[in-house]
């Protein structure tokens, strides 16, 4: 069992506990990092539970259905004595660590598609200061939140046998309170983690990446005042480089306390009160460095209310577009990018640590980009945040990949939440400079639709940044070699982004020399993939595929066919580094490997990152 020092107490002015609002609806903690926080991570008793025995009765109805839970393993019951039948047993089954997908941690769930419980135990008080067992958890007027950066996909979380919440999603934050359920002691945190696929879910059944399962990224306590703050934004107002706009978001029952917003090293103040748990106020600057990848300057932010003080470090910069142009800071800028996605490669299985994202931007780095695609769905905060540091543009994308329950109105409010929630969380992040909506989707009214919701959704919630999605390029059987690009969702975008295959789903690599393109849209052009498989190592002639051979060659020659391109404003190719697919099955070959990477599973470059890096090389220098 975990033993928490008590967590500190603190005189509040306000936040009297019956105020405050109850536990179960998920709640927004952004900045988690900076905040009073207890790790939760390490191993966990876990139980594969592949027909639901512990969710479902024998009739198939839900344990949790009522208010109270009738059975099952949130329980986390024992026998209360010999006579009592219990048929689980979270204290003698096996660990896995969290944060871990399962996939990657034990050989026999490497395709395990289905439910497992976790369980962890944690105490607020070593027993020593228990003075009687009704001792309160915590001091009074505080409040406190269990924290859960993903779990892939449907969670269900129960804290000393209640039921805190459902969440949906694999790639996003979620955190309910547990002030008035938590216990000094003992306190038993259950969580049901089911990764099945389904029809109807964002992403759906079929995508071509490894459905890792399990609590995928940290889990935190976070301990807050009565009235804390949830979320804020700081950034330059729309137009204007001498004013930054804030704006706090408080959650509890004060309403209109003082909020104050300081940038210590500008030497800049800005004093607010809150109206309806909102703050907003502009601060004048002058002079003001701005953020760029050469210089990426970050500034230490703190946002305070009588009762907390929240801390970042924040660039501003701005991005938009000029005709074919992208303009960074009012400069025009080549994006010279590569996909990422959340995997770590030489450790197995899904990426999650601030270790992970210093190897993953790190090789990017090397590459010589400035920008990098993180593909198909939100990483975790370190990348955002690390690409702050690094200098590193990002483009942040939800899973809406390939096929989806298009009229389907809960498939919509899912990849609604999830792009509300991934705003929500990077909104401070200079480095983030475009909101992607979708990848490969096939045109049809319904779809377009669905994304031109999800659009509005991104500029209402955020319109400082860039929307794109990924498209598709098409040809006519009677023009073969002329690329046309007229998705109708285009016209929603703000960047002209596609992904484009010729020299591998389309012909041999010598057909790239003869391509001509037709785009419909006056904007600027992002190839958002290209690419080749090619197995590390493997050796042959330029027109045998997966040699590395084949995929230098597809590099050398897609990369002066995109310089045709009027409006070309930069690429991602895919992919840094080669990742797990189930689709991929060639035996011998790719033995489940996706094999575009620049990288191979063993960390080693092939030949083709030269060819991309010393092409971005000549970029980089053209560019001064
Ligand atoms: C694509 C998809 C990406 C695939 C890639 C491939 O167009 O967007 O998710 O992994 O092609 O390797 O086929």
């Amino acid at each position: 069992m975990k033993k928490i020092s008590r967590l500190p107490l603190l005189l509040l002015l306000a936040g009297a506990a019956g105020l405050l609002s109850p536990a179960r609806a998920e709640v927004v903690l952004a900045d988690v990092f900076a905040r009073q926080i207890t790790s939760l991570n390490g191993q966990w008793h876990v139980i594969v539970d592949p027909y639901d025995t512990g969710y479902f009765d024998y009739r198939r109805q839900p344990y949790d259905a009522s208010a109270k839970i009738s059975g099952g393993f949130a329980l986390d019951q024992h026998p209360k004595d010999k006579t009592e039948l219990v048929e689980y047993d979270f204290d003698t089954s096996p660990t896995l660590n969290v944060p871990g997908d399962w996939n990657s941690q034990d050989r026999s769930l490497f395709y395990y598609e289905g439910s497992v419980w976790y369980r962890t135990k944690f105490d607020l008080a070593p027993e020593a200061n228990l003075t009687a067992s009704n001792a309160p958890a915590l001091a009074p007027g505080r409040r406190l939140f269990v924290y859960f950066g993903a779990a892939n996909y449907e969670s269900d979380v129960y804290l000393n046998g209640q039921k805190l919440g459902k969440h949906l999603g694999g790639f996003t934050p979620f955190a309910y309170e547990i002030t008035r359920l938590v216990q000094p002691q003992g306190n038993s945190l259950v969580v049901r983690v089911n990764n099945n696929r389904h029809a109807e879910a964002v992403p759906t059944v079929n995508t071509d990446w490894w459905n890792y399962g399990g609590i995928t990224r940290d889990v935190l306590l976070v301990e807050t005042p009565a009235t804390f703050i949830a979320n804020f934004r700081v950034r330059l107002k729309p137009g204007d480089t001498n004013i930054i706009e804030a704006q706090v978001q408080l959650d509890g029952p004060e309403q209109t306390p003082a909020v104050s917003v300081r940038f210590p090293s500008l030497n800049l103040a800005a004093e607010m009160v809150a109206s309806n748990g909102v703050a907003s106020g502009e601060l004048a600057v002058t002079n003001l460095a701005l953020w760029t990848p050469e210089h990426p300057v970050l500034n230490a932010v703190e946002i305070a209310t009588p009762s907390e003080v929240l801390k970042d470090r924040v660039g501003f910069r701005t991005i938009a577009t000029s005709g074919p142009d992208i303009r960074l800071n009012g400069r025009k800028v080549f994006l010279r990018g590569i996909c990422i996605h959340e995997e770590n490669p030489l450790r197995g299985g899904r990426a999650w640590s601030e270790d992970d994202a210093r190897w993953l931007l790190g090789r990017a780095r090397d590459l010589g980009c400035n920008f990098v695609r993180l593909a198909h769905y939100p990483h975790n905060e370190h990348m955002a945040r690390l690409a702050d540091e690094m200098g590193l543009l990002c483009w942040e994308e939800i899973p809406v990949y390939w096929t989806i329950q298009w009229t389907n109105a809960a498939t919509r409010a899912n990849a609604r939440k999830q792009l509300a929630d991934l705003i929500a969380r990077d909104q401070n992040r200079a480095s983030v400079v475009v909101w992607s909506v979708a990848n490969e989707t096939p045109v049809s009214d319904a779809r377009t639709a669905f994304l031109k919701s999800l659009v509005d959704e991104a500029r209402s919630l955020d319109g400082s940044r860039l929307i794109s999605a990924a498209m598709e390029v098409r040809f006519e059987t009677n023009a073969p070699l002329t690329k046309i690009v007229d998705d109708p969702f285009g016209e929603y975008t703000d960047l002209c982004s596609f992904n484009e295959y010729t020299g591998w789903y389309d012909g041999l690599p010598e057909k790239i020399d003869r391509i001509q393109w037709r785009i419909q849209y006056h904007k600027p052009v992002i190839i958002s993939e290209f690419g080749a498989d090619a197995q590390q190592g493997f050796h042959a002639d330029a027109t045998t595929r997966f040699s590395e051979e084949y995929q230098a060659d597809v590099y050398r020659r897609t990369l002066p066919m995109l310089e045709k391109i009027a409006g070309f404003s930069g690429c991602t190719p895919w992919i840094l580094c080669d990742f797990r697919s189930p689709r991929r099955l060639l035996p011998g070959v790719q033995d489940g490997w996706n094999l575009k990477g620049l990288i191979g599973h063993n960390g080693q470059k092939k030949p083709a990152f030269e060819v991309l890096k010393a092409y971005y090389a000549t970029k980089a220098e053209s560019s001064n």
